[in-house]
């Protein structure tokens, strides 16, 4: 990058490409160039908006209790990295994968401070924008090891940005049976951003009481603008009016 900018003979290329050597003259070719800048300009800015990011939202990392995957932080008690074996998998059958595929992420939803949760700090977003969390939830359940019961609570879970709560997920309720496969659900929320970046948090919660638990997994968090109709043709205009306003 440095070699580029601070480079004289570069410079001095560029210049000389610039300037028309012939018949053009010089106020002729700059509206031209200025011209196609401006729709340059406006197809970035287009492009920056529409390119929010989250580092490994797959949840890809070694299955671990009381752990985060890379990218991401404890936010809350102690969420779990796992896998089809668990931790805490005492089925006696593999979870079925997220359409995510790979490890994710399971979270207690406790109803009270034992809540589990991650976060992270996510970039690239544009206050007033509207985006979208598309991830996919389930409800595992919980056999105990012991005496085999089956228990949990139904579950769903909520996306807060610097803390401001921006959206919940449906409710999914976990199977009827211990031997039952789990079942993955398509999930999404929709938010208005009031900032570039922000803390991202993603917490487990439960629709019963305190400690009456839901046991849930999440995998497969992506983020995406949801463009305003006409968006794209109001950039355009903006360029061109700047355009005008230069000559
Ligand atoms: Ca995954």
């Amino acid at each position: 990058m440095h070699g580029f900018a601070g480079n004289n003979h570069n410079k001095g290329y560029f210049r000389f490409r610039l300037w028309p050597s012939c018949h053009q003259g010089r106020d002729e070719y700059m509206k031209t160039h200025l011209y196609s800048a401006a729709i340059v300009a406006g197809t970035s800015a287009a492009s920056v908006l529409a390119a929010p990011t989250i580092v490994n939202g797959d949840f890809n990392g070694t299955p671990s209790i009381a752990s985060a995957p890379a990218g991401w932080d404890i936010a809350m008690a102690t969420p779990d990295v796992v896998n089809a074996f668990g931790p805490f998998n005492n089925t006696g059958i593999g979870w079925t994968a997220s359409p995510n595929g790979g490890t994710f992420v399971r979270t207690n939803g406790v109803g009270n401070e034992q809540t589990e949760a991650i976060s992270q700090v996510v970039t690239g977003f544009e206050a007033g924008g509207t985006y979208r969390f598309d991830f996919s939830v389930t409800n595992l359940g919980f056999r105990n090891a012991g005496n085999g019961a089956w228990s949990g609570f139904d579950g769903f879970y909520q996306f807060f940005a610097d803390g401001t709560l921006i959206g919940t997920s449906q409710t999914v309720s976990k199977q009827a049976s211990s031997s039952d496969a789990i079942v993955w659900e398509a999930a999404s929320i929709e938010f208005v951003a009031v900032a570039e970046s922000f803390t991202l948090e993603i917490r487990g919660e439960t629709v019963g009481a305190a400690f009456e638990i839901a046991y849930l997994g999440i995998d497969g968090v992506s983020a995406s603008l949801v463009p305003a109709p006409g968006a794209a043709v109001l950039l355009g205009l903006g360029g061109l009016t700047a355009t005008r306003r230069r000559r």
